[in-house]
């Protein structure tokens, strides 16, 4: 073999490694399972939160699907995890009927793993080692009008990541109208909407537990929140 063949060939093996590793480094929508969600390539659910001036709140919720902390892993074609990748929740789709953003992101988020994009509405974080995030998102619906004004439906939010479409997330707020964290006024909104659903009072923004009903079980789950006092703040707006 001379030296230029020999040199070919290594040549060509080291392109099939790189374009192999480059492949491998791909995230698979089937593969990666979204926050909340019940397996992988299934729709999935967030809930946002408020914070106390220190920390976004820890505590909403009564189950675990409603809990504050948010999870997901990203993984490949081959089903390796993938460290590193960036992810990206995607909230301008998520609109109401008026055509004005229903889920508000805070400018600041206390998180030091989350960085708010305002000009995109997008929060975004990075995977661990393990292919994972673990995050808690502050922000609020803009629920100003009560309990019945026009909000996003279910399976609003778009997640990424490295710029691959990996599904849809239902994002409840348990701060409903972006004031005072979440009090008995933000209680009373998710009571109204639970009393039309099924009906005009289905919106995303109150499905805390991510079954894409409004019902007693989000009512109570609120009023949860609101009674440990954790999200005695609102996130400053986005907007
Ligand atoms: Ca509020
Ligand atoms: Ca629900």
């Amino acid at each position: 073999m001379t030296a230029l063949v020999r040199k070919a060939m290594l040549l060509a093996v080291g392109g099939i490694l790189v374009a192999s590793a480059a492949m491998a480094a791909v995230p698979s929508p089937g593969n990666s399972t979204l926050p909340g969600a019940a397996g992988p390539g299934a729709s999935g659910h967030i809930d946002l939160v408020g914070w106390d001036g220190v920390a976004a709140d820890p505590t909403p919720g009564t189950s675990a699907a409603a809990k504050s902390l948010i999870t997901m892993t990203v993984r490949d074609l081959a089903n390796n995890a993938i460290a590193g990748a960036l992810v990206v929740f995607y909230f301008q789709p998520c609109k109401g009927s008026g055509g004005q953003e229903d889920v508000v992101i805070a400018d600041v988020q206390p998180d030091p793993g989350v960085t708010a994009v305002c000009t995109d509405s997008t929060i975004r974080a990075v995977t661990d080692g393990a292919g994972q995030i673990s995050i808690r998102i502050v922000g609020s619906a803009h629920n100003v009008g009560g309990g019945l004004s026009t909000g996003a439906g279910y399976l609003c939010g778009i997640v990424y990541a490295d710029g691959v479409d990996l599904g849809r997330v239902t994002v409840g707020c348990y701060d409903q109208n972006g004031a005072a964290g979440t009090n008995p006024s933000d209680v009373s909104s998710v009571q109204s909407a639970a009393l039309q659903s099924p009906g005009p009072g289905d919106f995303g923004r109150c499905d805390f537990d991510g079954n894409s009903s409004v019902n007693p079980t989000d009512t109570s789950q609120i009023q949860s929140v609101s009674l440990q006092g954790l999200s005695s703040q609102s996130g400053s707006p986005c907007y």
